[in-house]
C-alpha cells in the first residue's frame, strides 16, 4: 500500500489578490465580480487573502501544519494575460519561487491548472462552449509543464468541470454568468477535452509525476427504501458523476442521461471520446455533503424527476448537510463502479461561523512548543467534521478502496465566489483588512491529525508527510 498523503488546498482567484500585478490580465471573475448583484456585496478577488505577495507566510504555516502535499492552482491570466501566445515570465517564475520553496520544506508542489479563472479574452471569443477554448487550456497547460515539469509533483487539470461549466453557463451563478442549458453541455465537453488534450501534451513530454483531473461528483442517497427513490437518487447524480466518469473511463456518455436533456447534447467530434480516456494516474474529487433525494413529477430545470428530501441533518454555514458516512459511501460507489486506480480528496472542510477570541496567556494554547497566537478561534465544528471525513476516508481505504491522500480545504479563509468572503472555510483565519493570519484550533487539531495523532495509532505506512 503506498504511503498517504495529508494536504491542504487553495485556489488562485481565492487567496491571490494582485490582480493587476505584473501584467496579469483578466479573467471571467474580475468581470463577473464587476456585474450589479452578481457576487454578495459586490466583493471581489482584488486583494483576497494577499498570498501573491504574503505566499512565505503561508508557507510557514504549511510547514507548521506538517502537511506533505499543497495543492495551490496557478492563475491563467498571470501566465497569458490574454489566454494565448508567448507566457509572461513574471508570472512563471512566481510560481517557480513557490514550486522550489515549498520543495525546500519537504512539501508536494500539486498544481491544479485550471481553477476557473478563464482569461477574459477567451470568453469573449465564446468562452467554454468554444471548441477552441479546449485547444487554449491544452497551450496553456503545455507552458506549465515546460516551465514547472521539474518542479511540481502532481498535476491535476482542470477543478470541477461541472461547476465551469452548469453554475458558469447553466445556471449563471458563477462567471461567467450565462443561462443556457445547451452551452453548460458544450462547456461540460470542452473542459472535458481541454483536460483530454492537456493530458495529451503531458505524456509527450515524458513526464513522471502522476496527472489526473478533479470533479465534485454527487452520490445522493435515496430518502427511502422505495424502488422508485433508489431509481430517483441514480438520476439526481448522474450530471455530476456518470456525465463525467464515464467519458473519462472510456465508456462515451451516459445516453440514459442525455436522453433527458435532448436539446444539449455534448458537441463530440472524431477522436474527442479517445482524448478524453486518455488513461490518468488519479482521480481527485471534492466532497463536502450528501443529500437525500425522492422521486418527483420532472419539471423545468428537474428533468431528472427528483427531489431534495428535507433533512435533519447538522448543517454548515453553506446550508449543506454535514454526512461524513457520505463520503464512505461515495468512494466506495465510485470506486466499484469505475477502474480508478488512485483516488485522492482533493477538498473536503466546512465553512463555520468563526470568531477571533484573545488568546490565553502564554502556556495555555496551543499545547508543545509552538509560540502561542495572541487570538484564538474555537472552531470545534470544523473539527468534527474534518474529524468524521477523514476517518471515513481512511475506512475506505481500510476497506479496500484506491484512496491515496486527502486535502483539507481550505488553508485560509478565502473568496468563495458569489458568496464573496462571508464564507470561512480556512484552518486558519484571515482578517480581510490586515491580511492577518490566526491559526484556528482546527489547525492544530489538523496539524495532530496529520501526525498520526487524532485517529488512533497510525495505520502502518501513514505518516504526515508523504
Ligand atoms: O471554494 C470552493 C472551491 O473553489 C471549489 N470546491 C468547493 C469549494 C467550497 O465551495
Amino acid at each position: 500500500m503506498r504511503p498517504f498523503l495529508w494536504g491542504a488546498a487553495t485556489a488562485a482567484y481565492q487567496v491571490e489578490g494582485s490582480a493587476g500585478a505584473e501584467g496579469r490580465g483578466s479573467s471571467i471573475w474580475d468581470e463577473f465580480c464587476r456585474r450589479p448583484g452578481a457576487v454578495l456585496g459586490g466583493m471581489t478577488g482584488d486583494l483576497a487573502c494577499d498570498s501573491y505577495r504574503r505566499w512565505p507566510e503561508d508557507l510557514e504555516l504549511l510547514k507548521r501544519l506538517g502537511v506533505g502535499s499543497y495543492r495551490f492552482s496557478v492563475a491563467w491570466p498571470r501566465i497569458q494575460a490574454e489566454g494565448s501566445g508567448r507566457p509572461l515570465q513574471a508570472g512563471l517564475d512566481h510560481y517557480r519561487r513557490l514550486c522550489e520553496a515549498l520543495l525546500e520544506a519537504g512539501i508536494e508542489p500539486a498544481a491544479t491548472i485550471y481553477h476557473w479563472d478563464l482569461p477574459s479574452a477567451l470568453e469573449a471569443a465564446g468562452g467554454w462552449p468554444e471548441r477552441d477554448t479546449a485547444r487554449r487550456l491544452a497551450d496553456y497547460a503545455d507552458i506549465l509543464f515546460g516551465a514547472l515539469g521539474d518542479l511540481v509533483g502532481r498535476w491535476f487539470t482542470v477543478n470541477e468541470p461541472w461547476c465551469a461549466a452548469f453554475l458558469g453557463y447553466g445556471q449563471g451563478l458563477h462567471a461567467p454568468g450565462r443561462r443556457d442549458e445547451g452551452e453548460a453541455y458544450r462547456a461540460a465537453h470542452h473542459l472535458l477535452l481541454g483536460h483530454g488534450l492537456a493530458l495529451r501534451a503531458y505524456r509527450a513530454r515524458g513526464l513522471a509525476a502522476p496527472i489526473g483531473i478533479v470533479l465534485n461528483p454527487s452520490t445522493p442517497r435515496p430518502a427511502t427504501a422505495r424502488a422508485e427513490d433508489a431509481a430517483a437518487a441514480e438520476r439526481a447524480g448522474a450530471q455530476r458523476t456518470a456525465l463525467f466518469l464515464d467519458p473519462l473511463y472510456g465508456r462515451g456518455y451516459p445516453e440514459a442521461h442525455l436522453a433527458l436533456h435532448p436539446a444539449a447534447r455534448p458537441p463530440v467530434e472524431e477522436g474527442d471520446l479517445e482524448l478524453i480516456a486518455g488513461p490518468c494516474d488519479m482521480l481527485g474529487i471534492n466532497y463536502y455533503d450528501e443529500d437525500a433525494v425522492e422521486a418527483a413529477p420532472a419539471g423545468p430545470g428537474r428533468l431528472e424527476a427528483w427531489r431534495k428530501a428535507p433533512s435533519w441533518r447538522e448543517k454548515t454555514d453553506m446550508g449543506w448537510d454535514i454526512v461524513p458516512e457520505g463520503l464512505y459511501r461515495q468512494i466506495m460507489a465510485l470506486t466499484r463502479r469505475w477502474p480508478i486506480g488512485a483516488l485522492y480528496v482533493t477538498e473536503n472542510g466546512a465553512a463555520f461561523r468563526d470568531e477571533p477570541e484573545p488568546a490565553p496567556p502564554a502556556g495555555g494554547f496551543p499545547p508543545s512548543a509552538e509560540p502561542g497566537p495572541a487570538f484564538r478561534v474555537r472552531d470545534r465544528g470544523r473539527i468534527e467534521y474534518l474529524r468524521s471525513h477523514a476517518a471515513a476516508c481512511l475506512r475506505a481505504r481500510a476497506d479496500g478502496a484506491p484512496v491515496e491522500g486527502y486535502y483539507a480545504w481550505s488553508l485560509l479563509d478565502n473568496f468563495e465566489w458569489s458568496l464573496g468572503y462571508s464564507k470561512r472555510f480556512g484552518l486558519v483565519y484571515v482578517d480581510f483588512a490586515s491580511g492577518e493570519r490566526i491559526p484556528k484550533d482546527s489547525f492544530w487539531f489538523y496539524r495532530d491529525l496529520v501526525a498520526g495523532q487524532e485517529l488512533g495509532a497510525p495505520p502502518a505506512g501513514l505518516s504526515g508527510g508523504s
